[in-house]
């Protein structure tokens, strides 16, 4: 088994895992799952991005385009009119590393020349260019699962083994990447909760992490207000922040180095607690 990740490597610096790291999202889409259309205009967006960083997110993760169930592509031109004024102002006015979220190389290429410092692709970089655009520019790298794509992805996953598959097809990414000149200090990986996956599917992937972490590289998840809460009894669509927090503290002690939330206040204060329990730091 390969040594737990230390750090996180980033264009700009690194990000140390020592505790559980907090990735504030934000979504500047008007149909995003939980938060479509809240933060649709540029200043309401750089005010929350402000807002998420004053309650202690460690880095902002921005995106243009949903990629809920079901959901239809946008252009290339159309996601960065939503994302470049954001990022271009965030990135002066924050010390926390920006992280871009899509699949589109154009558009990583024009957010790292903005101010981005890591590509977060829920499609696991799967476009070669992808791949050369992070090689090229230093930038840190979050590689996710996903079964097929978001119009498709939930009609009907399957898998023999859905911890086995993922954490192979993570690793053949890993390779590919470190193959392409990325530093493997610059690679962190993520299950794609939702992505491609059943109820089943959810749970087997989080009560396993371990097993995702056993790669040696960062380990990010994304639970944050997911459907799976609300299944488990977990809250309603309009407040799945209890289960959330559950879910998270418990990927946490499963491995997680980053949880990518909504809710940053609340999520640093229970990460402060689960990390106490979880890592043997002081209350
Ligand atoms: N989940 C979403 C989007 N990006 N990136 C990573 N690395 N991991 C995730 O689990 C993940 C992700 C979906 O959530 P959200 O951004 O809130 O919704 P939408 O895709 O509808 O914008």
């Amino acid at each position: 088994m390969a040594d737990a990740a230390k750090v996180w490597r980033h264009r700009t610096g690194e990000i140390r895992l020592d505790r559980t790291r907090v990735m504030g999202i934000l979504n500047i889409t008007p149909d995003s799952f939980s938060d479509g259309g809240r933060y649709f205009n540029p200043d309401g967006a750089i005010r929350h991005g402000l807002e998420m960083v004053e309650h202690g997110a460690d880095l902002l993760d921005v995106g243009g385009e949903s990629t809920r169930p079901g959901s239809d592509p946008v252009s290339a031109d159309e996601e960065w009119r939503r994302i470049g004024p954001v990022i271009r102002d965030l990135a002066a006015k924050v010390d926390v590393p920006l992280s871009v979220d899509t699949m589109k190389p154009e558009v990583a290429a024009k957010a790292i020349h903005a101010g981005a410092s890591i590509v977060n692709d829920v499609s696991g970089m799967r476009e070669p260019s992808m791949v050369r655009v992070v090689a090229s520019s230093r930038v840190g790298a979050v590689v996710m699962h996903m079964l097929g794509n978001p119009k498709t992805m939930q009609a009907h996953p399957q898998y023999d083994d859905v911890v086995g598959e993922v954490r192979s097809f993570l690793s053949e990414r890993i390779r590919f990447l470190e193959a392409a000149g990325v530093p493997s200090e610059a690679v962190a990986v993520d299950p794609g909760i939702g992505f491609g996956k059943t109820q089943e599917h959810n749970l087997a992937l989080l009560r396993n992490l371990d097993q995702i972490g056993a790669l040696g590289h960062p380990v990010v998840v994304g639970v944050s207000r997911k459907s799976f809460i609300e299944r488990l009894g977990g809250g309603e669509s309009g407040d799945r922040l209890p289960g959330s927090l559950a879910a998270a503290s418990l990927a946490v002690v499963k491995g997680a180095h980053v949880v990518r939330v909504h809710d940053v206040r609340e999520t640093v204060r229970a990460m402060r607690v689960a990390d106490a329990l979880a890592r043997g730091e002081k209350l």
